[in-house]
């Protein structure tokens, strides 16, 4: 009796361990995380591809000819029109193991292709539209055989998958033109039912998938618990598989990051444009155009040179991020010419220095006057890969603030290794090189030192601003408590017998400040500079007879920068208090000339901030103190003044062309933070 009732609690207990809980892969040890992520920090490099129905029109719709993969979008085009695509899309000429060969030879390690762009159309065999590649004249399933070829090149294959949907049905929203398209019985839960499908095929029947692409997640019908439930679905059909940041929303927008403690899938997406510094301890890529669009614009030819594009991808890499460069095809299944070669120039550069970009970690500096740097551990010490865009005319290239013992230094495209002399000079490694670099581009110095590498970044010297009337506050700041800040007020290299930076210095005369760190009376670091000059300030005036606020001219026209108002006829005049009247105008193609005076409560340094779209200018006494003239996004140029206390006439003149519109006028001191000057200060003659 006792063992049966053991055999059948056996059995019950296999029954119910059958029904184990779904993996949450939402949580993750670091162990795990990092043991699914080392293969993409090693590759560093990766090629993305956009390609699809919008290569056939390659950018021109009824004469215009800027539109890429957004052509639907932005040309209005309706549905039934650009279905009529489907029938044209037929790359003849297309080859999968040419496309892979090509990112190989560039020294791309992985491709990331749209599957399916913001326009529905799939680029591979679904069964769960007819919106797909199988509805073309070519028939064939361009991702199999693109996965099969890198699967075959040792080439991680990965999907770009958009969320944004302007074909199925379900998808919300419409797109705000498409009056015709009604929404009735559109329901989005079912739509995401069909992305799931969508993914679970791509997933399924194309082998290991190394990175699914999201994008088009900035809609107001998706949501983090949308994010979350694909995240769930994509790892569980491929657990190892990486997953960016836009599966979810919260992204910071083109800066591609993702708050700290918020769902961000596994790594950032900083989209034309490069972190300025590196994002510790995060994942990232950038994803970059070769020229102006994502997809095929036969018309752009403003690519960027090769020599630009190894730049961006030492930066990125010293930065510790990934670099994802874009190829938009053309219909026929062909690269770009232009791009072919720029993809040889990359690959060539690669085959000789390749290993000082993959697997390496960000630069253990902040900033190299000449190049940069990337590193890797090796046993006993530290590989520094020092990257030279700037030949050094003295032939001696400095590393300032590198307290590390040096073990050898060498070119890396040395097939022998000889070794460079390497000397010390007070806080900086000297490394003597030949005449003339061995890549114009990027000549790779490889320097090995013992240990982690020990830097000492120059301490910064701070103050409101480099002038001042009476007297200035400077602060001397530094990174890290090891050290101790030496200065000098004479201009001469701070020594340990300098005076030590214990508080803020108040200066009264100019003054050149030099500051060095030390460690052990060595000086360890850069030595950081800056000259304080004394000025008088403009003289302030105190009028009778002003009124509070400015007063405007408006005028009427179209323009490309500031007009001459001497020939012009306002259409209003008014009396303003806050550029409102920029503000919130509805309108486009308008200037307007703000004129009165502004109110100085303290004699002292000022500077403004000057914030317009688009071009904008202001005068201060008569003089033009920032000239932000121009078509531009709203964007901020500032300038810096000395002024008495009172009154000083202002002028800001203004135009907006097309588009958004702004104008803002800011302000700082030393004794104002930074914020909009207050209307209260302005004034004009009645
Ligand atoms: O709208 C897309 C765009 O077409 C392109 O795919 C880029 C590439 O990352 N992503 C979106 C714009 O941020």
């Amino acid at each position: 009796m006792k063992r049966i009732s053991v055999v059948l609690l056996g059995l019950i207990w296999i029954m119910l361990g059958c029904k184990q809980q779904p993996v949450n892969y939402l949580e993750e040890t670091p162990e795990a995380h990092n043991a699914r992520m080392e293969w993409w920090r090693e590759a560093r490099f990766g090629m993305f591809i956009h390609w699809g129905l919008y290569s056939v029109p390659a950018g021109e719709w009824k004469g215009q000819t800027h539109y890429a993969e957004w052509i639907r979008n932005n040309a209005h085009i309706p549905l039934d029109t650009y279905n009529l695509f489907v029938k044209q899309f037929n790359p003849v000429n297309f080859n999968a193991e040419r496309w892979v060969d090509m990112a190989k030879d560039a020294g791309m390690k992985y491709i990331v292709i749209t599957s399916k762009h913001h326009d529905g159309f799939c680029l591979f065999d679904s069964k769960y539209t007819d919106f797909d590649i199988a509805s073309t004249p070519y028939k064939r399933d361009v991702l199999k055989e693109l996965a099969d070829a890198c699967h075959k090149n040792d080439i991680k294959m990965c999907w770009y998958h958009s969320i944004m949907d302007w074909h199925h049905p379900d998808y919300l929203p419409r797109r705000s033109w498409e009056k015709d398209r009604s929404t009735e019985g559109a329901d989005f839960n079912r739509y995401v039912t069909y992305l799931k499908n969508e993914l679970t095929e791509l997933l399924t029947h194309y082998g290991e998938i190394g990175v699914l692409w999201f994008d088009g997640e900035w809609e107001s019908t998706w949501n983090s618990e949308y994010g979350k439930e694909i995240y769930q679905h994509v790892r569980s059909l491929q657990p190892k598989i990486i997953v960016n940041n836009r599966v979810t929303v919260g992204r910071s927008g083109m800066a591609g990051t993702t708050k700290e403690k918020e769902f961000g899938g596994d790594f950032g997406t900083p989209e034309q444009q490069i972190p300025a510094t590196g994002i510790p301890g995060y994942d990232w890529e950038t994803c970059m155009t070769m020229n102006n669009h994502w997809g095929y614009n036969k018309f752009d030819k403003n690519f960027k040179s090769s020599k630009q594009l190894i730049r961006m991808l030492t930066d990125i890499a010293s930065k510790g991020g990934n670099f994802l460069l874009n190829i938009g095809p053309k219909a026929d299944g062909t690269f770009p010419h232009e791009a072919i070669v720029r993809l040889k120039d990359m690959g060539k550069w690669m085959k000789v220095n390749g290993e000082s970009i993959y697997g390496t970690k960000a630069s253990p500096f902040k900033i190299l006057p000449w190049g940069r740097c990337t590193q890797k551990t090796m046993t006993g010490g530290t590989r520094l890969y020092l990257h030279v865009f700037y030949w050094p005319e003295s032939n001696e290239l400095v590393v300032p603030g590198l307290g590390s013992k040096p073990i050898r230094a060498y070119l890396l495209a040395d097939p022998d290794q000889q070794e460079l002399k390497i000397a010390r000079h007070r806080d900086a490694l000297s490394i003597s090189l030949p005449a003339q670099p061995l890549d114009p581009w990027n000549t790779v110095v490889v320097l090995d030192i013992e240990g982690e590498p020990v830097v000492y970044d120059a301490p910064v010297i701070s103050a409101f601003a480099p002038v001042f009337i009476n007297e200035i506050k400077v602060e001397i700041i530094k990174g890290e408590s090891v050290s101790t800040i030496r200065y000098t007020l004479d201009g001469s290299e701070p020594s340990v017998q300098s005076p030590k930076y214990e508080q803020p210095l108040t200066l009264k005369d100019e003054t050149e400040v030099h500051a060095t760190c030390f460690v052990d009376g060595e000086p360890v670091s850069s030595t950081a500079s800056m000259h304080f000059r004394k000025v008088k300030p403009m003289t302030g005036r105190s009028l009778d007879e002003v009124k509070p606020g400015l007063m405007y001219h408006w005028y009427d026209g179209k323009w490309d920068s500031l007009p001459a108002y001497s020939g012009l006829t306002p259409k209003i005049t008014g009396v303003s208090e806050n550029f409102s009247e920029a503000d919130n105008s509805k309108d486009d193609n308008f200037s307007i000339d703000y004129q009165g005076f502004i109110q100085i409560p303290t004699t002292g340094v000022y500077r403004f901030y000057l914030t317009s779209d688009d071009g904008s200018r202001l005068y201060l006494n008569e003089k033009v103190l920032i000239d932000h003239d121009g078509l531009h996004g709203a964007t901020t140029k500032s300038g810096l003044v000395a002024l008495e206390q009172g009154l000083h006439s202002l002028r800001i003149s203004y135009f907006e062309k097309s588009g958004n519109n702004s104008l803002k006028l800011e302000w700082a001191s030393q004794d104002i933070s930074k914020e909009l000057v207050p209307s209260k200060q302005f004034y004009h003659y009645h």
